[in-house]
Parts: structure tokens; sequence; C-alpha cells
């Protein structure tokens, strides 16, 4: 209840009335008596008639969309700042000139089993920075905003694909070399060890939330079978919906914050685990070429940011690719 006051404190009188009285009867969108995940039903999509949430923490139009604020971002110090050495006048190097090569900017996403380390360390280190910097927060606020309508329906896979991006940049922000790997979890039947211990806790619009888990018993993990299954599927209308259930599936087994969608993405579990489901997806489009979803209208936007869904259908053409 605090953080509905909070909310109705900082928006100014008159503004976005409508969304204020939806806000405090269901702050996400998810009643809390609803189970976690739906089943997919893509005849019949969910009408949730929310508006996105006031928030002036957005503050990047690249990473936040129609979210970004309108006003200069409030001034955030790096934590690095006060921490690292400096180096001496005469020591300065002169910058670093880019050229332009995409192939140079190619995310390479791996499997996280073959990741060293080192690539391990960096990449929670990135997700703890940006964390940090309170940037990861406001990405999480967005999927739990149910006007965006990324679940049970045909935009599941192509408002992740662009989600998972926005998530990528934001870790490269902080690390270049960081890129998000794959939890290949049909194959696994486990969780990747070297994330239990890190439970990070994320600050949202409903107030900070700390990761749990409660794995293995609340579901089954979908096999490989069931990924060859879905990926028999010709038409994009009979393999989304059965690629959907199989993510599902794989939020329920690890349970804890990954069962609910206002709180998944606050574990990085959840970035491997939609990266390999849009890895899935990858290689079946390979497989199937020309089968898009079919989406009218706003519906071919994936609200908040301005990319259409013509432009999730080549991995490479948004410089990243699987390995
Ligand atoms: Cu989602």
């Amino acid at each position: 209840m605090a953080t509905a006051k909070k909310v109705k404190k900082e928006t100014k009188e008159g503004e976005d009335q409508e969304y204020q009285g939806s806000h405090h009867e269901h702050p996400h969108g998810h009643k809390p008596h609803d189970p976690p995940y739906y089943d997919p039903d893509y005849e019949h999509p969910r009408d949730y008639e929310h508006q996105p949430p006031v928030n002036p923490r957005y503050p990047d139009r690249r990473i936040y969309g129609s979210y970004a604020s309108k006003k200069p971002p409030r001034y955030v110090p790096h934590p690095f700042e006060h921490s690292c050495f400096k180096p001496r006048k005469q020591d300065y190097k002169p910058p670093v000139i880019c050229h332009d090569d995409h192939d140079e900017h190619l995310c390479i996403r791996k499997d996280h089993r073959m990741l060293t380390a080192d690539e391990q360390t960096r990449f929670l280190n990135a997700f703890t920075q940006i964390n940090a910097l309170n940037a990861l927060g406001p990405l999480v606020d967005i999927h739990s905003n149910a006007i965006h309508n990324m679940h049970g329906n045909p935009r599941f896979l192509p408002w992740h694909r662009i989600y998972l991006l926005r998530m990528e940049e934001l870790l490269m922000m902080i690390d270049p070399t960081v890129c998000i790997p794959y939890w290949k979890s049909s194959e696994e039947q486990a969780f990747p060890s070297w994330l239990l211990g890190f439970t990070p806790t994320v600050n949202l619009l409903s107030g900070p939330h700390t990761v749990t888990r409660l794995i293995g018993p609340l579901g089954f993990l979908p096999n490989a079978t069931d990924v060859t299954t879905a990926m028999a599927n010709g038409t994009f209308n009979t393999f989304a919906p059965s690629l959907e259930g199989i993510h599902n599936s794989g939020h329920v087994w690890v349970g804890g914050s990954m069962g609910s969608i206002q709180f998944a993405p606050c574990d990085p579990v959840f970035w491997m685990h939609h990266c390999e489901i849009d890895r899935i997806w990858a290689e079946w489009q390979v497989a199937n070429p020309g089968q898009n979803p079919i989406l009218a209208g706003t519906a071919g936007t994936m609200d908040p940011w301005a990319e259409t869904e013509v432009a999730t259908r080549h991995i490479l053409a948004l410089r990243y690719k699987y390995v």
C-alpha cells in the first residue's frame, strides 16, 4: 500500500486518472489468486486494458522505449568512481576510435556450460552493476505491465526477442564482452549451479524484491523430446504456443520469483531461460522460412519499443547469434 501511495504522490493532479484507478486494484495486472503463468490461448488473447505506469526512473529511450522520461535522468553516481585508481595526467591514453564494423559487434550467445569462470563473473558483475544503477528494476517493471500483451499470443516470441536485446544492451554498457548465455534446460535437467548463490534484490515500482527459488517440486522441466515435438510444427501458429508452453513449464519448475510474471526477470536465470527459448525459435525459423506471426496494426509493434515484428525475423540483423 505504501507503494501505491508513493506512485500517486509522484503523479501530477489530473494526469492518468484512469490508470490510478486500476493501479490501486491490481498494481501489476496480476490478481493474487491467478496462476502464475497461463496456458497460451492464441485464439482468445487476454485483454488487460492497462496503461503504462508513471515512472520517473526510465531515462533512456533506447532501453525503456516509450517509458523514457522527458526530464533529464537523475544523476546516479557510478559505483566504480569511488573505488578505482586514476592514471596520472601523463598516463592518459588517446581515445579509442571505433570502426562501425557490424561483425565485430556481434554478440555471441553461448551455452552457459561453455562459459569460463571469468565469463560467469563478468555476466554476474554486469547484472549486479545495472541493478545497482537502478536500471534493471525499470526493465523488470516493463515485463509486469500486461498492456504490452506479450504472453499467451503471437507477440510472445518477437516481444521477448527485443526484451532480451534491451537487457543485453544494458549489460554491454557495463561490460561490452558480456552476452546473455542460454540455459538448455531440456538437455541439462538441472539448474545452473553457478547461479545458486546469486539472489539479487531489485528495486521495483512495488518495492524491493529479493529473488527466491523453489526448484523442482512445482512442475516438470520439459525434456529433449518435448522440444523436438514443438520443433516439428510447420506453422508459426502451432509452433509458437507449444514453445511458449515449454517456456511456462521452465518458469514453474524454477519456482519462486521465476514463477511470477511480475518478478521473474529479477532472476538472471530468466534471461538465460528466455535466451534458450529464443535460440530454439531461431533454429526453427531457419528450418521454416517465411513462417512469421500474423500481427495486425499496433500488435505488430513491440511496445514500449519501436521495433516491429518484421525487425525481429533475422537475429543477425539484430546483431547477435547463437553458438
Ligand atoms: Cu515474459
